[in-house]
C-alpha cells in the first residue's frame, strides 16, 4: 500500500522543519513520502506531483515552504486532497512573509495554515494523523494514547 501522506518542501533547506512532520507521523506509525518540489525551480515537478497525488494513493498533503511560499496554494489549485500549508522560518522576515503568503488564499481553494516552523510542521504532521484517523479507528486510537501520555509528561509544579 502507498504511504497516504505526502510532505513536500520547496528546497532542501525546509526539511530541517519539515522533519518535525515527518517525526509527529513516524511517533503515530503513518507513513509518508517526503520530496523536495519548488514552486519556483521545479514549476514542472509541482504540476506533475499536484496533478498525480490522489492517483499515486496519497490522502493528505503536507506542503511547506518558505518566503514568497506559493507551494501549498498552488498544490491545492491542482488537487481535490486536503492540503496543510506550513510557514519555513525565513531569514529575512522570520516566516512572516512565508505566513501570509500561505494563510491568504482566496475563496474557492483552501489550504488549512499551521504555525511558523518547527511547531507547525508537528501539528501539520498530528493534523495529517487526525484527518486519516476519522476513517481509521485504530489510528484514533493511537491519537488519544499519544494525548494521554503528552498530559502524563508535563510537571504540575515546574522544577
Ligand atoms: C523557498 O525558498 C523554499 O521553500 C525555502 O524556504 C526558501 C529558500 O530556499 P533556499 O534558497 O534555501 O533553497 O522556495
Amino acid at each position: 500500500m502507498s504511504a497516504p501522506v505526502a510532505i513536500v518542501m520547496g528546497s532542501q533547506s525546509d526539511w530541517a522543519t519539515m522533519k518535525c512532520a515527518a517525526d509527529a507521523l513516524d511517533k503515530l506509525g503513518v507513513a509518508y513520502d517526503a520530496r523536495i518540489v519548488s514552486a519556483h525551480r521545479t514549476p514542472q515537478r509541482l504540476v506533475a506531483f499536484a496533478e498525480g497525488a490522489a492517483d499515486e494513493g496519497f490522502k493528505v498533503i503536507i506542503a511547506g515552504a518558505g518566503g514568497a511560499a506559493h507551494l501549498p496554494g498552488m498544490v491545492a489549485s491542482m488537487t481535490h486532497l486536503p492540503v496543510l500549508g506550513v510557514p519555513v522560518q525565513s531569514k529575512a522576515l522570520s516566516g512572516q512573509d512565508s505566513l501570509l503568503s500561505i494563510v491568504q488564499m482566496p475563496a474557492g481553494i483552501p489550504v488549512g495554515t499551521l504555525a511558523i516552523g518547527e511547531a507547525g510542521a508537528t501539528n501539520a504532521g498530528l493534523l495529517a494523523a487526525a484527518i486519516l484517523a476519522t476513517t481509521d479507528p485504530a489510528l484514533a486510537e493511537k491519537i488519544k494514547a499519544f494525548r494521554t501520555a503528552q498530559s502524563a509528561s508535563v510537571a504540575e509544579r515546574p522544577s
